[in-house]
């Protein structure tokens, strides 16, 4: 299990990301016909449809952005597929964050093999 934690993870933007997310969790309310809304992994959390596949950990579990409750496309030409250290994605980063000098990819990739943006 990597243990090194990115920048990002300690300044406090993560947990408010978290904090906004849409969705939720527990039972879905009436009023959202079901096809705006996706499932997790963990049964008990939704999303709105919208979530799956846009690149970002919605669900916590990654398991709208990976199998087996969605088979999203690869990365788009706006990403850069690597084992991410961010909680926020799943199996590739914007490549915004390439060659910021900080560690975003487990094995630096965004860094050293990244074009850039
Ligand atoms: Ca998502």
């Amino acid at each position: 299990m990597n243990k090194i934690f990115p920048q990002g993870a300690v300044n406090g933007n993560v947990a408010t990301e978290i904090k906004s997310l849409p969705g939720g969790k527990g039972d879905v309310p009436q009023s959202l016909p079901s096809f705006l809304v996706a499932h997790c992994g963990d049964p008990t959390f939704w999303i709105y449809s919208d979530q799956r596949c846009d690149g970002i950990n919605s669900c916590g579990d990654c398991s709208d952005e990976l199998s087996p409750v969605t088979m999203c496309p690869s990365c788009g030409p706006g990403w850069w597929r690597c084992t991410p250290t961010v909680f926020k994605y799943c199996d590739c980063i914007p490549r915004s964050l390439c060659r910021d000098h900080v560690q975003h990819c487990s094995d630096w990739s965004d860094e050293y093999s990244c074009p850039g943006p």
